[in-house]
């Protein structure tokens, strides 16, 4: 058993996280979502003519739409080319269905050719027309999860994956103040514990565990060293907890953690010089007023 005890950040997305996350992109002190959404209306228009540069473009997202987000950038395409094609690459094949018939019911002209892909892993995109571009979204900030390393091999094999003259918009949070990172990541209304906690009654379900959720606290810490947030599952006692799928008995100490998640948080230029670095030129970053989001458009050289 390794110390500190830590589990992976993608076993949060199960049915229930899912909603979950959604939840906290709602919640007030959870500044990303909104930060980044008023960045895209403003700007949307603009990213798009200029990832354009005069050539249609064919837009492929990592992540199975990011919602209201990726339809403004797809609501920008269709009033400059009658058909826009969407390809949104993810893991999950009912994820994908359902941002399909969201996606076309929603905005006409958008044909949606979902990819079931795990992008981290392989990134295979069929050759575009001689007349389009592609334009990678990568938003939400979800960059944030990977190490830096990791996140340097993703955009390179973003950029393995395109044609140069191709773009990628990357949304990435920038490192503010601590209390307001803190606020974000542990909510009054403590829908971020409760996201935390549901990995153990994902373990519960999936694996027949026997965790007592209600004996894990929520723990948000920002980690100015490796710049990220962090959040872990503290045990309030002393106990056992046995998982029968895994033939595994773990000990918990009193107040002994479970490393649940990183979200590394940025500082202004850094991800420019991540996508210089894996052969991208960035053209452009939008910023919000505060400095807190950053969106940036790099094309493939
Ligand atoms: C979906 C990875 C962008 O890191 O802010 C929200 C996940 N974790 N609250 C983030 C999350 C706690 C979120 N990302």
């Amino acid at each position: 058993m390794s110390r500190p005890k830590w589990l992976p950040s993608w076993l949060f997305y199960d049915a229930a996280g899912s909603r979950l996350f959604d939840q906290i992109t709602r919640i007030p002190e959870y500044y990303v979502t909104r930060t980044e959404r008023a960045i895209l209306t403003a700007h949307a228009a603009e990213i798009i003519s200029q990832a354009a540069a005069g050539a249609a473009l064919r837009l492929v997202e990592l992540g199975a739409g990011s919602a209201e987000k990726t339809r403004l950038l797809l609501a920008a395409a269709v009033e400059r080319q009658d058909t826009v094609f969407y390809e949104p690459v993810d893991v999950s094949a009912s994820a994908l269905i359902e941002a399909q018939m969201r996606i076309e019911e929603e905005i006409p002209g958008v044909l949606v050719c979902p990819r079931v892909l795990d992008y981290t892993k392989e990134l295979e995109l069929d050759p575009t027309l001689q007349s389009e571009r592609r334009l990678v979204l990568y938003i939400g900030s979800s960059i944030g999860n990977f190490e830096p390393g990791e996140a340097q091999l993703l955009l390179e094999n973003v950029r393995a994956a395109l044609d140069p003259g191709d773009c990628l918009v990357l949304g990435v949070d920038l490192v503010k103040d601590e209390s307001i990172l803190l606020a974000a990541y542990d909510d009054a209304a403590g829908v971020t514990a409760e996201f935390n906690r549901n990995i153990l009654v994902r373990l519960n379900r999936e694996l027949d565990a026997d965790f007592d959720i209600g004996s894990f606290a929520h723990r948000a810490v920002w980690n100015a060293t490796n710049s990220r947030m962090e959040m872990h599952l503290a045990s309030r006692t002393k106990q056992k907890v046995w998982l029968p799928a895994l033939d595994l008995r773990v000990n918990f100490g009193a107040g002994e953690t479970i490393h649940t998640e990183n979200s590394y948080k940025y500082r202004p230029g850094q991800a420019e010089a991540m996508l210089a670095t894996a052969g991208f030129a960035p053209e452009e970053t939008w910023v919000d007023e505060q400095g807190w989001f950053a969106v940036c458009l790099a094309r493939a050289k």
